[in-house]
């Protein structure tokens, strides 16, 4: 035979050649001692196989070894492609192949730690299958993380890390194609980048160093470089001490450094036109996979705009102001004297300080009524929120040249204009309690002429969690690291 034969490959039109296949045996149905079916799966799709007794070419023997078989194992098949007289269900591919030679490659254990099939359900069909009074296990997260490697088998997975990988290239596209030059710095550093408690502290050759908590350092020190416009794909490292939804102690930075003539809107605009891009080559281009995850996962199709809607803090502050009048007019929920807090559910508005996680969340809400998309940028941030490198605003210092982006509520990026100036980067570091001393190599590198910048950092794992609407960071990390796991 020779050639091998994809099983996505097999249709009609190959009736009655022999074809080599390798896959996974998926199901296995022995039917007495003469008969066994085996669906086979490659690549998300499969077929079945039918081993019969003939008297030339296949032997009881066979037909056991191939009843014998354990789900999972890897499988070769010589066979004849046949169509089957009623339609095949269970399998996606409607013709049958007859089986003349099989050979195990791989075999798995005889009990797998996680049934797929169960693995592969979504909550309506647990539900539906627990009230016909099926037998079945709900998988959960960790048993799930602990077998990631069956785990990432079922269809929904291997469509959220296409998709994963889709924003990947999407971002490195669009970049290359606006003159932006891939760069690799540094993961081991001297100091914390972005300061803070999070950051994981080692021994590097007896001196004090750390796992970089971003690119943010050498991503500025490429622009002093002259590299113009810059980007990266790499691993971000926070020694991050709780368990939310949305926060991993590594996850997948997408960094972003460039000039600006101007103003740090040029940054937004990048932002602007690399997400539209993105998210428009995401539904055209990865239609099984979404469709893969939302089966598992129901979700609606992420609302956008074809020019992004920008916010300022403060009308983000105002529009949740007006929010929170009215439920006090209404008397739904409990304010406080400055009528700043709504208790009960958990907002906390101060004018100069950050969103929490709350406000974030009914903000996304609001601009979802008013504006009808679930993706905007709300900028010009209270400096006092944001890290030391900051640009603060021309017009108003309590203010600063900065910008968070969100989807469906949730924060999935941070930029800013940067401060170039190396005096007052200096003074802004040590008032942010930032040891001097640790990145006075980038502070130096301002003394030589730097241009004005700006960039942005984005959470790849966030990304693909709220585009595909998930409701967990780990779900879309292949081997998440978070404050309780570090294996497998
Ligand atoms: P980043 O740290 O990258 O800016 P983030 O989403 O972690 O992104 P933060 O500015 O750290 O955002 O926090 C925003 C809000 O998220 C906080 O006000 C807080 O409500 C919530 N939050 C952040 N970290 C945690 C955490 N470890 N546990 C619980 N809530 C958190
Ligand atoms: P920031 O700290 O906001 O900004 O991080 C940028 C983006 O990274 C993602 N993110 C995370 N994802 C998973 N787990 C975490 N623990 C976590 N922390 C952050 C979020 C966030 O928006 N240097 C700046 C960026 C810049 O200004 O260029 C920075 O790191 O999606």
């Amino acid at each position: 035979v020779g050639e091998w034969t994809r099983v996505e490959a097999l249709v009609a039109a190959l009736e009655n050649r022999t074809v080599l296949i390798r896959g996974r045996a998926q199901a296995i149905r022995p039917v007495g001692k003469k008969m066994a079916f085996v669906v086979i799966r490659e690549n998300g799709f499969t077929v079945q196989c039918l081993v019969q007794a003939q008297p030339d070419t296949v032997s009881t023997q066979m037909v056991k070894f191939a009843a014998a078989l354990s789900r999972e194992s890897i499988v070769d098949v010589e066979g004849i492609v046949s169509i089957p007289a009623a339609p095949i269900k269970g399998a996606t591919q409607q013709v049958e192949i007859q089986v003349r030679k099989l050979y195990c490659v791989s075999r798995a254990v005889p009990t797998l730690p996680i049934n797929l099939e169960d693995a592969a359900r979504s909550e309506v069909e647990i539900e539906k299958a627990l009230q016909a009074g099926e037998q079945l296990v709900r998988v959960n997260q960790d048993t799930r993380l602990n077998f990631r490697v069956l785990d990432v088998r079922t269809p929904a997975n291997q469509g959220i890390f296409r998709i994963q990988s889709h924003v990947g290239s999407a971002f490195r596209q669009f970049l290359l194609s606006e003159n932006f030059v891939e760069i690799h710095t540094p993961k081991l550093i001297a100091g914390s980048s972005e300061g803070g408690a999070s950051v994981f502290r080692l021994d590097y050759k007896g001196q004090p160093a750390c796992l970089a908590q971003s690119p943010q350092l050498h991503k500025q020190m490429s622009i002093c470089g002259d590299f113009g416009r810059v980007f990266e794909i790499g691993p971000v490292f926070r020694a991050e001490d709780s368990y939310t939804h949305r926060h991993l102690c590594e996850f997948t930075g997408l960094d972003v450094e460039m000039e600006i003539k101007k103003h740090y809107f040029e940054v937004m605009d990048i932002v602007d036109r690399l997400f539209v891009a993105m998210f428009d080559s995401l539904n055209q281009n990865c239609k099984k996979d979404l469709e893969a995850v939302g089966c598992q996962y129901p979700f609606e199709p992420l609302k956008y705009l074809r020019q992004t809607l920008r916010l300022t803090y403060e009308e983000g502050i105002q529009m949740l102001k007006v929010c929170l009048k009215i439920c006090k007019l209404i008397n739904l929920q409990v304010v406080d004297k400055k009528g700043d807090r709504m208790m009960d559910v958990g907002i906390e508005i101060e004018p100069f300080g950050d969103l929490n996680t709350e406000a974030e969340r009914k903000l996304g809400q609001l601009v979802l009524e008013k504006y009808g998309t679930e993706f905007y940028i709300l900028h010009r941030y209270p400096l006092a929120v944001r890290p030391f490198y900051t640009m603060p605003c021309y017009d108003n210092p309590a203010y600063s040249n900065s910008f968070d982006v969100f989807i469906r509520g949730e924060e999935i990026i941070s930029g800013a204009q940067r401060v170039h100036v190396p005096e007052f980067l200096e003074q802004r570091a040590a008032a942010c309690g930032i040891d001097v001393k640790t990145i006075s190599a980038y502070i130096d590198s301002f003394r030589y002429g730097a241009p004005p910048h700006g960039g942005f950092g984005v959470g790849l794992e966030r990304v693909v969690m709220l585009f595909c609407g998930l409701n967990n960071i780990r779900k879309t990390s292949l081997f998440p690291r978070d404050p309780l796991r570090i294996a497998p």
